[in-house]
């Protein structure tokens, strides 16, 4: 009630200013908002790649995978589910091809579908590595994706870009720019330095 008041404020002439300070200051949500509008957060846009491999998917960890980026403070700017081709793949891991693993690497990631995902935010490709843990599990420290939910190198459960031109890279490959959303998450000003 008092939100939808506050929204209509210019219609309420015994209003004051003053009430409008008091009120917004109550209200986070309506803080952020305003707060969002006169200032511009700067260094979050960057994205990564993160993709739900087919043993993830098939062990029903998709949710728990976003939620951990979600609760990071991350965004979520694109999301798409696919049964990957050999082609896109020979391109995502071009510099694997000669790699001994990697036909059974493409037997792997065509065995069942996959989600992709693009996720933004600051430092997001360096730290995304950090939560997916090193390649292979067996090293992987507990309270990573990798040292949570694996525990072979031919079955990590998830990918993440490695660097910040992979990740461009990776995010072209993986999907057409219309398909990544722009949008503005109330909460940015309290997980970043505006
Ligand atoms: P990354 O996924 O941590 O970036 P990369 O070296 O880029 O690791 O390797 C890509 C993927 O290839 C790994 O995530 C894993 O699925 C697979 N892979 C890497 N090394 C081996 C191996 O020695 N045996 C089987 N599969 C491997
Ligand atoms: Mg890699």
């Amino acid at each position: 009630m008092l939100l939808q008041r506050v929204m209509f404020l210019p219609l309420l002439s015994p209003w004051s200013r003053q009430t409008t300070r008091n009120v917004i200051a109550r209200f986070p949500a309506v803080q952020l908002a305003h707060f969002r509008s006169n200032s511009s957060v700067a260094n979050v846009k960057e994205r990564t790649l993160i993709a739900v491999k087919p043993d993830g998917v098939q062990r029903r960890l998709v949710g728990q995978i976003i939620r951990r980026f979600e609760r990071r403070g991350f965004k979520l700017v694109g999301l798409k589910m696919l049964q990957v081709s050999e082609e896109l793949l020979s391109q995502h891991y071009c510099q694997l091809t000669q790699k001994p693993f990697y036909s059974s690497l493409v037997d792997y990631m065509t065995s069942g579908p996959v989600v992709a995902m693009v996720w933004e935010g600051h430092n997001v490709v360096q730290s995304s590595r950090v939560m997916v843990g090193p390649t292979n599990p067996a090293a992987a420290p507990a309270g990573t994706v990798r040292g949570d939910f694996s525990l072979h190198v031919s079955r990590n459960v998830v990918h993440a870009s490695d660097s910040l031109e992979g990740a461009q890279r990776e995010i072209e490959l993986w999907f057409q720019g219309k398909d990544l959303v722009k949008w503005d998450c109330w909460d940015q000003t309290l997980t970043c330095e505006k």
